[in-house]
């Protein structure tokens, strides 16, 4: 390391300590695609299993110490199965992350949840947030993160306008319930699976609930929640302006909402939304820190290596676009240098980062390759035999 880099290092670990990144426990648990199931021995299938795996990845990498739950998946039972996640907590050193309410497996969900035309099934809907939302209280985790299916696939099969307003009311509903320190966090997807209309579609249906619901109510953006032109980090950039920014499912994808590992097809992507997040840092936000988290499905990939390599990728992302030069690159922009200011930012894309990051793990007595570290714990080959066993049966399309 010469003089220069290690300038750059005690800068890089300032950025890297602070950085954080949520992984979701489904990540580890065998999923699919509606055509099918490819399972892993090495998947869990436990919460306990899922709070191992987790820890493991916070292990290598240092930047994972929570771990996004599903109600329905991880907490059947309700509020009598917080004492089995606290008693995960204090065994890992993983926090229960998010709390994500689950609207969209039950069969009453046919025609939707808190949208339902049925005003039973929407309270059934609520109360499933509204027990979220506590179960959120019990294991001092901030964010309750909604996802609806909800919508319709046929024109004229149901009143977009009606389910605006039950919708409306259900957010202001489970907004009066949120502790202080909660916050209700609402995400939007425009298709899938519903595919004609989706009760919250975009950035703005979703903004303007939020504003309605309450001040502790702000957007989840999905990376995956798009049409392919849109240009997510001017979406990014508008929520940061609007003070509604809560938070991000991070993953990416080539066609649809694929899934895929973060920066897999399109890394240039995340840099230029982590741009606009280190472009805001230095503001005041009245809702809280923007959380980071992954939202993927590791269907051929194994569960551990791809949630260390996404894990790796977001800090190689998060550094390089915190090493963007913004004084520079602001005067060029006043002075419509547009060359010189694309090629300060493409050129802070094209930094190599990793010997970087290597130096900050060394510091931070973290492995230095986080991948060959896992290959060399035998972890995955472990718990393959140990749960190879008991592997469910694969399920079919119909
Ligand atoms: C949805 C959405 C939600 C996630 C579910 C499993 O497409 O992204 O955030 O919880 O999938
Ligand atoms: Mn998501
Ligand atoms: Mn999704």
């Amino acid at each position: 390391m010469n003089q220069f880099d290690s300038v750059l290092v005690d800068q890089a670990a300032g950025i890297l300590d602070k950085f954080r990144i949520e992984i979701p426990s489904w990540g580890f648990a065998n999923t699919g695609t509606r055509f099918g199931k490819f399972v892993q021995p090495a998947a869990a299938s436990t919460l306990e299993e899922k709070f191992a795996d987790a820890a493991e990845v916070h292990r290598l990498t240092g930047a994972t110490p929570t771990l996004a739950l599903h109600v329905l998946w991880d907490l059947p039972g309700g509020l009598p199965d917080v004492a089995a996640v606290q008693a995960l907590e204090s065994r890992t050193g993983i926090r229960a992350g998010s709390i994500n309410p689950n609207l969209f497996q039950d069969q009453q969900y046919k025609h939707g949840s808190l949208c339902n035309p049925s005003q039973e099934i929407r309270d059934s809907a609520l109360q499933h947030v509204l027990d979220s939302i506590e179960l959120g209280k019990r294991l001092h985790s901030r964010d309750v993160s909604l996802w609806l299916a909800d919508g319709s696939n046929y024109p004229g099969t149901q009143s977009i306008r009606r389910r605006i307003e039950w919708l409306q009311i259900a957010l202001s509903t489970a907004h009066r319930r949120l502790a202080p320190d909660q916050r209700l966090l609402v995400e939007y997807k425009p298709f899938e699976p519903a595919f004609y209309h989706t009760d919250i579609a975009d950035w703005g249906m979703s903004a303007q609930l939020c504003r309605e619901a309450g001040p502790q109510a702000c957007v989840l953006v999905d990376t995956g929640h798009h049409y392919l032109s849109q240009n997510i980090e001017q979406i990014v950039a508008w929520l940061l302006h609007l003070d509604l920014l809560g938070g991000f499912h991070f993953n990416d994808r080539r066609y649809a909402d694929d899934d895929l590992t973060l920066g897999s097809i399109d890394p240039y992507q995340v840099f230029r939304i982590f741009h606009e997040l280190h472009s805001t840092q230095s503001k005041a936000s009245n809702r809280g820190a923007v959380s980071f988290m992954i939202d993927q499905s590791h269907n051929l990939k194994g569960k551990m290596e791809a949630m260390v390599q996404t894990v790796v990728t977001a800090q190689e992302l998060w550094l390089k676009a915190a090493l963007v030069d913004r004084p520079q690159l602001e005067r060029l922009q006043d002075r419509c240098e547009l060359v010189a200011a694309e090629e300060l930012f493409r050129g802070a894309f094209w930094n190599d980062v990793r010997p970087v990051l290597r130096e900050w793990r060394k510091l931070r007595g973290l492995p230095e390759d986080p991948l060959g570290a896992l290959a060399e714990s035998g972890y995955v080959h472990r718990v393959s035999a140990e749960r190879g066993g008991k592997m469910a049966p694969a399920t079919s399309y119909a």
